[in-house]
């Protein structure tokens, strides 16, 4: 072989493997959420991204999918299920027809008052962890995470202190069954919507009230078409992140072992993440509407729409069966919200 063919050959050799080593190493993960850019979803997902990076030397890349560029948050569970997405946030209130016993999420008063317990069960509860998970997985889920993202408050286009006076407000809830129980129960008449259709929904009247927590209020401008923001305490926003799970399991134990530090690390970073988000949004909102009226119900109105909705927990029990009992008590207890 003459110096000049050889030299050819090698270099088609070496462009050869070049792209061959490319391929092999080029491993992209995608991981969709409900939420805009810069809303909590979003910043739990790009500090997965980086962190995931990071700890695997760019072998693995991590593509964001915000609100609505793969469709609404019931389509990006399905494209999960379906292995076309490696992971995404699938939020309880949601995610009640795929995974019905995550409804529990959605029974009001569940949670704790203290944030930080609510912090703790969420991210390490063995009934989250080992028990709803095989719910999860039945539906070829895995759940990765948990997380709260701040306090769900009302925002009402007329004055609510009292259960009497939801009558007659069409009240927008998420996708969830048990959310239009609840608000049945709490006075209101309930209409199931993805959120994108909700500040039109407000504006024309379609509906005059919704729940959300105070970052997304902002970020998505409800509090432009009402004019109460109500605390009524009576739930924390939590979501799920899930991944595909027979791509979980097809990973090696080094990837695993990565993902579970990776998850430990995000834990504290977006409970942080959250209270700042919601504390900064306020602010905002009140300066950006000055008229917004902000209400806290008192310890006595709280009392009234808790009693209103005590049956919820057992109407669920009732309705999906199965460990949905053992799971809502074993919660209550590790929330410390026994009745
Ligand atoms: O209200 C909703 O449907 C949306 N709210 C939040 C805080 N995140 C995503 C969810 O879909």
């Amino acid at each position: 072989m003459s110096l000049n063919k050889l030299f050819k050959a090698t270099l088609s050799a070496a462009a050869i493997f070049a792209v061959a080593g490319t391929a092999a190493q080029a491993e992209e993960w995608k991981f969709a959420h409900e939420e805009s850019p810069g809303d909590v979803q979003d910043l739990y997902a790009q500090e997965f991204k980086r962190l995931v990076e990071e700890k695997t030397n760019g072998d693995v890349t991590v593509t964001v999918y915000t609100y609505g560029q793969l469709g609404t948050e019931n389509d990006i569970t399905e494209l999960t299920t379906a292995g076309a997405v490696q992971f995404s946030n699938a939020s309880p209130g949601h995610l009640g027809t795929f995974v019905p016993e995550i409804q529990v999420f959605g029974v009001p008063y569940l949670l704790s008052q203290d944030n930080e317990v609510n912090k703790e069960v969420l991210s390490s509860s063995p009934t989250i962890y080992e028990g709803l998970s095989k719910d999860f997985e039945s539906k070829g889920l895995k759940l990765y995470t948990m997380y709260p993202e701040g306090e769900m408050v009302w925002t009402t286009k007329k004055k609510v202190t009292q259960p009497s006076e939801f009558d007659g407000v069409k009240f927008r809830v998420m996708t969830s069954p048990i959310l239009i129980e609840s608000y049945e129960s709490f006075g209101a008449d309930p209409v199931a919507l993805p959120w994108g259709e909700v500040y039109s929904g407000l504006q024309t009247s379609v509906i005059d009230a919704q729940v959300n927590p105070i970052f997304f209020i902002e970020s998505a401008k409800f509090y432009e078409v009402t004019d109460y923001l109500i605390y009524a305490g009576q739930q924390q926003y939590t979501t799920t992140v899930v991944s595909n799970a027979a791509f979980y399991e097809g990973l090696s134990d080094e990837r695993k072992d990565m993902l579970k530090e990776v998850k430990s690390e995000l834990d504290d970073f977006i409970y942080e993440a959250q209270q700042k988000a919601n504390a900064e949004a306020l602010d905002r909102i009140k300066k950006a509407k000055p008229e917004i009226e902000v209400i806290r119900l008192n310890d006595e109105q709280r009392a009234a729409f808790k009693e209103a909705s005590a049956g919820i927990g057992d109407s669920l029990v009732k309705e999906v069966g199965g460990d949905t009992e053992e799971v809502l008590k074993a919660l209550r207890k590790e929330f410390g919200t026994e009745m």
